[in-house]
């Protein structure tokens, strides 16, 4: 008998504009201070909402999918929007789909060798992230950014690499709307 067994069929009603669940299970939240070290410019308050992520919980084996949806707040750090801790999945090959379901983002992902793709994140777009891409989401609007995330169930999260290495790119507020530059601080 597996895990699997024990899982009955479920439906979970996802409220499209806010990114909420019903019935709300897990929430986790991550504030500015959650994200000390990651903004080239530190933030000066240290209690602000950045994200919020709603789970669906399903046993984390290679045979569930697990579901969220996060909803990242709008707002600057110096001259970077606000954007997730970001991670590899600690198991490098496993892959995740993100929906945008509301709001202006922008998905960052790069590889332990340093190759990086950033791709929009709206109502709509199904962003397909390929097992051994780090994934950070950015929130570029002025709205909460709200996707939904599937993902491998034993994926696991490293972020501890993401930490010591950044991302090879930002994500920053220019004079016309946000621009890709190069992280001055990413080192592989
Ligand atoms: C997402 C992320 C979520 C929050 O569900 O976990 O957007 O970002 P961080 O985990 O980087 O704080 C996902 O990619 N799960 O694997
Ligand atoms: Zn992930």
């Amino acid at each position: 008998m597996t895990d699997q067994a024990a899982l009955a069929p479920f439906t979970t009603l996802l409220d499209m504009e806010l990114g909420t669940l019903d019935p709300q299970r897990e929430v986790t939240e991550r504030r500015l201070d959650d994200l000390r070290g990651m903004f080239l410019e530190e933030p000066e308050a240290g209690d602000s909402l950045v994200y919020r992520v709603y789970a669906i919980p399903a046993p984390a084996t290679g045979a569930n999918l697990l579901c969220s949806t996060t909803v990242l707040e709008p707002g600057t750090a110096g001259r970077e929007y606000y954007m997730t801790k970001g991670h590899f999945h600690q198991v490098r090959d496993r892959a995740e789909v993100y929906l945008g379901l509301a709001g202006e983002g922008r998905l960052v992902m790069a590889t332990e060798d340093g190759r990086h793709a950033v791709e929009p994140i709206r109502r709509g777009t199904v962003s397909y992230v390929p097992g051994g891409w780090a994934h950070r989401s950015v929130n570029v609007g002025r709205e909460p950014l709200v996707f939904f995330a599937a993902y491998v169930g034993d994926a696991g999260h490293d972020y501890g690499t993401v930490e010591r290495t950044g991302f090879p790119v930002l994500i920053v507020a220019g004079d016309d709307g946000p621009e890709v530059v190069a992280n001055p601080r990413y080192r592989r």
